[in-house]
């Protein structure tokens, strides 16, 4: 990364994800205190709801998208050894984005997008809201070519050499992404975007919800694959040692691309839309792809296993001990798959069909989320800006001690956050309210893990502030010394020999995934077209 143009579009990806962050982690502290119900003076459903549609569409689509794109640049130049392909067509996927971004939070802060960010019709948001978050996947859409050009360009000039796993892995995410985002990008740009601007006059919801399960179950996906490859690519070598399996890392990313697609109708088992038939076929997928995270559960430990017992660790347990606990990459590993347990746990209880009955719509999914997207996942993206900060800027992190309470009070949070919220999906409370006044005994259960709740949004909002306070301050703070820019890859245990191309290319998974896709999605939303519907008028805003 030794080109300082590069390292410019990396930074200012980064620092929209996070600025994006900061500001909804405050709207998510407002968030548990007016639902609470125990301010009345906070207490405003329009309120809320703008606040709550903007805190979700600044998580998980403005902080992940950039955060991805600038990731995945780094990884593409610093593993290939070559530039970015096409730097001025980045910079204008960037400014896209960015006014995309602009575009779509002036409805939302006005309360005329008040959709939440799975932007369910027949609720229905102001256009420039659609418009912005169509620019955001159209920026999104040129990274991911950026990213699968320079990966074939690398594999026609090396024929002989594997890809390196960073760019194998940011390749395959890339592709999941291309073919993820196509269903909303059919819901936003044929029902939404037309009812919004009132050329049509009702909407199938149906259809609607089908398209956005098509993109809802790969999106998570999307944001988690960043977080796998630092598992793979950096946490070995942080730690000391080395990665445990190479091609066990491969098929991980080729069965999380493949199997994340087909399967969105675990969203779906409570609607009424889709036959119960397809429905466990798609549930059935579901427990497939929880299979790579037990493998990258597997590997990532071993990797772990491998260090500790080169620095001299002994005994059954003895090698945890002797890991590095003050390097971050190491730390928020640790942290990250302890948060996956449960938030994995979680994830099985929802998919099994019968089960989901109990949860859905309860305050569980939230909890489940939250867990292991901003917990597991999160988490890692904070690792990887600790690591990246230094090399982007060539001086050291302004403070190591502060990132690592940092971890540690994100994780302690999270957990005080997540935990009362699944309590609380167990004891009925929906999901997608504001404040509910019932006012009887079975809501007045609720009012303690409330305030558990409140206790934990605190402790996370701090620790977003200390992020950005190391950030910024490693940033301003002047440095004269001489300072590394280089990426320190993981190497594995064993030498890998030559790979077949179907764990070093991925033409052959993309048409996999179109077969997949066909049967999965092609008769679930043709069906739509040969029968009576009658849609629905639009509601809200
Ligand atoms: Fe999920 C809903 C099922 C993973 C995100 N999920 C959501 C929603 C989001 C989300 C955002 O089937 C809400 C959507 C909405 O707004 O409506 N999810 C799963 C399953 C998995 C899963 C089966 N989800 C994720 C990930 C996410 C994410 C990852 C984001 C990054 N999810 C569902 C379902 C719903 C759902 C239903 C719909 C619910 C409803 O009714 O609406 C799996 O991939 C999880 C697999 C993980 C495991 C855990 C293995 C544990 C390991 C850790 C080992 C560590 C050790 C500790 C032993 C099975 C590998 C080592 C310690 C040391 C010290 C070294
Ligand atoms: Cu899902």
């Amino acid at each position: 990364m030794n080109d300082t143009a590069e390292r410019k579009l990396i930074l200012c990806h980064l620092w929209v994800a996070f600025a994006a962050f900061i500001v909804a982690c405050f709207m998510g502290e407002y968030q548990v205190l007016e639902r609470s119900g125990l301010l009345p003076a906070l207490e405003s459903p329009t309120v809320y709801f703008a606040s709550v549609s903007t805190h979700g569409v600044l998580m998980a689509f403005v902080l992940t998208t950039f955060f991805i794109m600038g990731f995945g640049y780094a990884l593409a130049s610093s593993s290939l050894k070559q530039p970015i392909w096409n730097k001025p067509l980045a910079w204008g996927a960037f400014w896209l984005a960015l006014v995309g971004v602009v575009l779509a939070a002036v409805p939302l802060l006005l309360g005329k997008a008040s959709v939440l960010y799975t932007f369910y019709p027949p609720m229905v948001g102001h256009a420039a809201f659609y418009l912005g978050a169509t620019l955001l996947v159209i920026g999104s859409w040129i990274w991911c070519a950026i990213m699968l050009v320079m990966f074939t360009q690398w594999k026609t000039a090396n024929p002989t050499k594997n890809v390196p796993l960073a760019m194998f892995a940011t390749a395959a995410n890339a592709l999941l992404w291309l073919w993820a985002s196509a269903g909303v990008a059919l819901e936003v740009l044929f029902q939404l975007i037309p009812l919004s601007l009132g050329w049509i006059d009702t909407i199938d919801p149906g259809l609607a919800r089908t398209l956005f399960a098509w993109t809802l179950h790969p999106i998570v996906y999307f944001w988690l694959i960043p977080a796998y490859t630092a598992f793979y690519v950096f946490v070995p070598k942080q730690a000391g040692g080395f990665l445990f399996s190479d091609e066990m890392a491969r098929m991980a990313f080729i069965v999380l691309a493949v199997f994340a697609l087909p399967i969105g109708f675990h969203h779906l088992y409570m609607d009424p839309e889709q036959a119960s038939g397809w429905k466990l076929l798609h549930g059935i997928g579901t427990f497939v792809v929880a299979l790579p995270t037990l493998v990258t559960g597997f590997t990532v430990i071993a990797s772990l296993e491998i260090a500790g017992r080169l620095r001299g660790g002994k005994g059954l347990f003895g090698w945890i001990g002797t890991l590095p606990w003050g390097n971050t990459m190491v730390l928020a590993v640790i942290l990250s798959l302890l948060m996956l347990i449960f938030g994995g746990f979680g994830g099985i209880v929802n998919a099994s069909y019968a089960m989901n009955a109990m949860v859905h719509n309860t305050a569980w999914v939230p909890g489940h989320f939250h867990l292991i997207f901003a917990g597991t996942t999160v988490i890692m993206y904070f690792a990887i800006a600790y690591y990246l900060w230094p090399l982007l800027l060539r001086k050291p992190l302004f403070s190591n001690q502060l990132a690592l309470l940092q971890l540690w009070t994100w994780f302690i949070g999270m957990s005080i956050l997540t935990t009362p919220w699944h309590v609380l999906g167990l004891l009925g409370q929906p999901r997608r309210i504001s404040t509910v006044v019932y006012n009887n005994l079975l809501t007045l259960a609720w009012k303690p893990y409330e305030l558990m709740m409140i206790f934990g949004g605190l402790i996370l909002l701090g620790s977003a502030c200390l992020l950005i306070y190391n950030l910024v301050k490693t940033q301003v703070t002047p440095y004269a010394g001489q300072f590394t820019d280089e990426i320190d890859y993981a190497e594995p245990i064993h030498k890998v020999g030559v790979l077949p191309e179907y764990l070093n290319g991925l033409t052959v998974w993309n048409k996999v995934i179109a077969v997949l896709m066909a049967l999965s999605f092609g008769f679930p939303i043709l069906q739509f077209f040969f029968m009576d519907t009658f849609g629905s008028s639009a509601w809200g805003n």
